[in-house]
């Protein structure tokens, strides 16, 4: 690891040195995934929710073209608030850190430093993957492709449902990335505990999820391992009110003709406002009970490896 181009927080560096557990966690959803102020308050909720749990959180971004592992109150606000915060994903990275710039990760990119950072386990709200109509646009998320190469273990609650989830699979196992559910048979659809589509491994404890993570890089398979943790029973949103959304969200997009990495935001932030903000508060629930998961998922891990 070039040391030059990071900027570790004391604290995060602290207990990496002293192999105590880390989870990292992404920018993107603080500066393109969810509106301000809600945004700021989610994040920091993220970190507490980890902390609580005797875990160091990582929140990682980058700020002067200098990858950041954890940030402070001002550098997340920072995130939070500027408008001209670019989204980084792996073919971003080199030309965001030459130019200086300032830049949120998204899953391939977080994957990316916690792993040069020696973290293990990342916490996200959902992957990217393959869109609706692939066949045709090609977006396809370089999320997925870094699950393949990179040794870090994400907690999501899906992929998001704004996706074509049979391909996201389908491209996963052609990957070779290990997907398991969290205390669930069925694939979680982010918004909603349900999908319809049956997931072939289970888990039901953190402890079994670290060891399939061991026994991964044990064996120096490259790549990730996908945990998928359903949004709590409560704030799992009616499947088939979230589809007619979805839809229509998805409409607007190919209307004014939304591209690239705009996509993913536009969408998130539309079914948003057609959803009059239940999708928000879905969105934040889900992914603080991904951090709660994360966390202990963290802590065995390093109980194995120590
Ligand atoms: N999870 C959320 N909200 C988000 C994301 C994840 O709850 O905004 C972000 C992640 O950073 C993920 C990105 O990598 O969405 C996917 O973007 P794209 O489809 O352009 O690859
Ligand atoms: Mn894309």
């Amino acid at each position: 690891m070039n040391l030059k181009y990071f900027d570790i927080k004391e604290e995060v560096a602290k207990a990496i040195k002293k192999n105590k557990p880390v989870v990292a966690l992404e920018s993107t959803i603080i500066s393109h995934g969810m509106p301000y102020p809600r945004n700021i308050e989610v994040a920091k909720k993220l970190e507490e929710t980890i902390r609580d749990r005797g875990v160091t959180p990582a929140t990682i971004a980058i700020i002067d073209g200098i990858i950041k592992i954890g940030l402070n109150e001002k550098e997340l606000e920072f995130m939070g608030t500027d408008k001209n915060i670019l989204k980084a994903s792996r073919m971003d990275l080199p030309i965001v850190i030459a130019k200086k710039s300032n830049a949120a990760t998204t899953v391939a990119g977080t994957m990316i430093a916690a792993n040069l950072a020696g973290i293990k386990v990342f916490v996200t709200g959902g992957i990217g993957g393959v869109h609706r109509h692939a066949q045709e646009t090609f977006d396809i998320s370089a999320d997925l492709q870094e699950l393949s190469k990179t040794n870090v273990a994400v907690v999501c609650a899906g992929p998001k449902a704004i996706l074509d989830l049979s391909l996201t699979l389908e491209y996963l196992e052609t990957f070779g990335v290990p997907l398991v559910g969290y205390q669930t048979d069925e694939l979680p659809s982010f918004y909603s505990r349900k999908s319809g589509i049956k997931i072939p491994y289970r888990v039901d404890t953190a402890k079994e999820a670290a060891l399939i993570m061991k026994a991964k890089w044990d064996l120096g398979l490259q790549g990730g391992v996908l945990i998928t943790n359903p949004i709590p029973e409560e704030y799992s949103m009616n499947e088939e009110e979230i589809k007619s959304i979805i839809n229509k969200a998805i409409e607007d997009s190919e209307k004014l003709g939304i591209k690239g990495k705009e996509l993913t935001p536009f969408l998130l932030s539309r079914i948003k406002d057609l959803s009059k903000g239940e999708s928000l508060q879905a969105n934040i629930e889900l992914v603080l009970n991904n951090a709660k998961v994360g966390a202990e998922i963290a802590k065995e891990f390093y109980n194995l490896s120590n």
